[in-house]
């Protein structure tokens, strides 16, 4: 199966509850009133979209039939699918500068799927022939660290880890250093996402860069949040939230697989104006694509 099979059949939930939604309305003639519009932004609303992107894209499909006086199922339903494309931006990847280290911050709630999205990404650049190393900066649990390790193991990644309790500052230190010496492509940090505690947050992610732009001024550094997208609207306040106390670069969606909530993605990229670049369709170390916005939005609407 191609990305695009992957990523359709990851989305099925979602798309069948759009499509379900879709063909209700305005399928008996054909073309959409004020009362279907209205009805129309509802189902964007319940598939998660958010109540401000979905206002947008049906005051976008209505500006449009004022204009051209189409109101056919065809002409609203291509207004809505460009809409959406400008909302979620042109793709984009996170691309490793060749020669020089790289460094994934991985942020976001507990329970998102850093410790997951870390491993699997560990695996996709090992395949590429790339030298990787993480580094277990979640030490508030042991069992995170373990769960790292685990995935160490499985994708024949080193792990640089501390007890649990330890300074994460003083891992990402150790960490940076294994990844000069051994002239790592790219290190993943895998950091905790303690939330209700956002001056603890914001003050360890403030140290953890500190000590990777102290000791690595030359990587190539970002910051990916990774945000699960069955938590629907909560995901969006986490983007909101972290964004607060944190630089962020990428965004990367988990559990599309298990979820209706699919549209999360349009409220997210609505409100975080951050590009999403990355999307989990699992738990397995397959299970992660690039995010293509025409993929999606064509696995949305067919
Ligand atoms: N179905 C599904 N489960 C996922 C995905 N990503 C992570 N998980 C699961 O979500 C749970 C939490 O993931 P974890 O990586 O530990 O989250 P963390 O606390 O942010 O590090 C685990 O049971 C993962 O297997 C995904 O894309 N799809
Ligand atoms: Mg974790």
């Amino acid at each position: 199966m191609g990305v695009l099979g992957i990523f359709k059949k990851g989305l099925t939930k979602t798309r069948n509850f759009f499509s379900e939604s879709f063909t209700k309305i305005a399928a008996g003639t054909g073309h959409f009133d004020d009362d279907m519009l209205d009805e129309f932004e509802e189902t964007l609303v319940r598939a998660d979209c958010g109540l401000p992107a979905s206002s947008d894209i049906i005051d976008t499909v209505k500006a449009s039939i004022r204009k051209t006086g189409n109101d056919s199922r065809e002409a609203v339903m291509d207004v809505v699918r460009k809409r959406m494309l400008e909302i979620l931006g042109d793709k984009t990847s996170f691309e490793l500068e060749e020669g020089k280290l790289n460094i994934l911050l991985m942020v976001g709630v507990n329970g998102t799927g850093k410790t997951t999205t870390a491993g699997k990404l560990a695996a996709r650049y090992k395949k590429a022939g790339k030298k990787v190393i993480m580094a277990a900066a979640d030490t508030f649990r042991a069992a995170a660290v373990e769960q790292l390790k685990s995935w160490g193991e499985r994708t024949s990644t080193a792990v640089i880890a501390h007890p649990e309790g330890a300074d994460p500052a003083a891992v990402v230190y150790d960490a940076v250093q294994a990844a000069k010496a051994r002239k790592a492509d790219l290190l993943i940090v895998d950091t905790a996402g303690r939330l209700h505690n956002k001056k603890n947050l914001m003050d360890e992610l403030a140290k953890i860069n500190r000590v990777i732009n102290r000791e690595a001024p030359d990587a190539n550094i970002h910051s990916l949040l990774i945000i699960d997208a069955t938590t629907g609207q909560n995901a969006v306040l986490q983007a909101q939230s972290f964004a607060e106390v944190a630089e962020l670069d990428y965004i990367g969606i988990t559990k599309l697989d298990g979820s209706a909530k699919g549209g999360v993605a349009i409220a997210v990229a609505y409100n975080s104006k951050l590009p999403i670049i990355l999307a989990g369709l699992g738990e397995s170390v397959e299970d992660l694509v690039d995010f293509d916005p025409i993929d999606f939005v064509n696995s949305l609407i067919e």
